[in-house]
This record gives structure tokens, C-alpha cells and sequence, in this order.
């Protein structure tokens, strides 16, 4: 009898991405048991990753194939690479179909929801907080029309209601990463704008009567198992410094 090989993934990681952290939450949500290997952003990827990997050298990247012997670091031959985090996704529903919603409607909100957190909030987010080029009301009036998206919060919320799209999804796990990101950077006030314009940001975000369906949102989602993979927030703050002066990240004067 020929024996079934079992596929094992392989998540080519670094705690703080948060394009990484979605393909983390679904992994854990869907209950699978994968393997993690960690890239340093801080020096070249190793030949092998751009080679076998991601050409591209970003992260996340996935492997999935049979499991690799505990000496090597490279994947076995014959695995599959993907990457891009919202194609990851999308692949892990198509083996997990646990992590998307069980109707059709539902499937379609799914996949809307995370094509608006892309454009209003992943997009303006970026701008922010690295490049520059976004002022902050474009984070926060992205906020607003992702909130929108999401139901009202009502009393008896159950495990099959109050997500994104319903139950809990995909959806979810592409839009929590954001929201602990915008939170921690808002809150500690990490932006290239002027001093004193994140923490403005993340008190009408966070705590104004505006957002009140983002915060219940908030709470909801923390309360996740799944919300114990955000990165630990002491380390965040020792890492960002560096990764700032990393990629010559400089605040704007008032
Ligand atoms: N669109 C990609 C973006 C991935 C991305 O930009 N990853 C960053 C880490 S947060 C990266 O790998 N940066 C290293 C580099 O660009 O060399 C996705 O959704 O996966």
C-alpha cells in the first residue's frame, strides 16, 4: 500500500509584518500545524529564498509540500511557493473552507470587505507611516468607510455573527493585523507626520463616539485566541526605531 504523503506548510515569517500576521491568524484559526522559518529584513534574502521562494524576496511567502528533514532550512523539491498575503488567503480557504462563510452573500462581503481594507486602510496606512505622501484624515476617513462595512454590535453576538462577513473569515484575518498595527503606531504616536498627529488619530479612532462600531469591533476581535499572535508590544517599540533608520524613515517638522 502506498503510504499518503501529508502537504506541511512552511511560513516564511518576521513578527512585525502585518501582511504576515494575516497568514498567521488564518493558519491558527483554520487549527493547522505548520512550520515558521523567520527572515531578517535587514540584510539581503538568502539566494536559496529568491531562488526556490519568492523572487520578489518579500514576506509572507509560503511553502507547501512534504516536510522538509529538521537539518535543512531550504524547502524540499517539488513544494509549491506562493505568496502575497491576500493570495495566500485565499489558497488557505480553498484547503480550509472553515475560514470562509458558509453562503455565497456571505463569501462575496468576504472578499468586498478585504478589497476596501486594501484600498482605505492597508494603502493610506503605509503612506503614514513609512512614506509620508498620505496626510492622516485619509487613515482615519479610510477607518471610517471600512467601519461601515462592519455589522452593528448587538447584545448575543455569537461566533456566527458580528464579523466582517458574518461568521468569522478570511475577511477578518486580513483586516486584524491593520487594526492592531494602527492602533500600536497611533497610540505610541509612530508616524512621519508632526508630533502629536498619530495620538490625535488614534483618540478619535480609538476612543471618539464616530468610531463606536470599530471599537466594539476592536474588543470583539481581541478577545480572539487568534489575537495572541499580535507581536509582543515592548519589542514592537524597540524594533521600530531601527527599522525606521533602516529605510531612512524621517518625521516631518510641524
Ligand atoms: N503585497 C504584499 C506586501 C508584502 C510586503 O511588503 N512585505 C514586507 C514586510 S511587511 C517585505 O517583505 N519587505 C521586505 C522587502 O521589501 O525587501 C503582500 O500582501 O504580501
Amino acid at each position: 500500500m502506498v503510504q499518503k504523503i501529508e502537504n506541511r506548510i512552511t511560513l516564511y515569517t518576521h513578527p512585525a509584518s502585518p501582511y504576515v500576521k494575516r497568514v498567521e491568524i488564518a493558519l491558527v484559526e483554520a487549527g493547522v500545524d505548520f512550520d515558521r522559518h523567520i527572515i531578517d529584513l535587514f540584510v539581503p534574502r538568502p539566494e536559496w529564498y529568491l531562488r526556490e521562494v519568492n523572487p520578489v524576496g518579500k514576506i509572507p511567502a509560503i511553502s507547501y509540500g512534504p516536510r522538509a528533514p529538521s537539518n535543512c532550512i531550504m524547502p524540499p523539491p517539488n513544494s509549491f511557493h506562493l505568496c502575497e498575503s491576500l493570495v495566500i488567503l485565499t489558497f488557505l480557504a480553498d484547503l480550509y473552507p472553515q475560514l470562509l462563510p458558509a453562503t455565497p452573500i456571505d463569501r462575496a462581503r468576504a472578499q468586498f470587505f478585504i478589497a476596501k481594507v486594501e484600498e482605505k486602510v492597508m494603502a493610506t496606512w503605509y503612506g503614514v507611516v513609512a512614506i509620508g505622501d498620505i496626510e492622516m484624515e485619509a487613515l482615519v476617513n479610510g477607518m471610517r468607510d471600512v467601519q461601515d462595512l462592519l455589522p452593528d454590535p448587538k447584545e448575543g453576538d455569537s461566533e456566527e455573527t458580528g464579523y466582517a462577513a458574518g461568521r468569522w473569515s478570511i475577511a477578518d484575518a486580513a483586516f486584524m493585523p491593520l487594526l492592531y498595527f494602527v492602533e500600536l503606531y497611533m497610540r505610541n504616536d509612530l508616524c512621519v507626520h508632526p508630533v502629536g498627529k498619530g495620538r490625535d488619530a488614534w483618540v478619535e479612532m480609538f476612543e471618539g463616539e464616530r468610531f463606536g462600531r470599530l471599537q466594539a469591533y476592536f474588543k470583539r476581535v481581541k478577545a480572539r485566541k487568534s489575537w495572541g499572535l499580535m507581536t509582543d508590544e515592548k519589542w514592537m517599540l524597540e524594533f521600530l526605531p531601527q527599522f525606521m533608520a533602516f529605510y531612512g524613515i524621517k518625521r516631518r517638522e510641524a
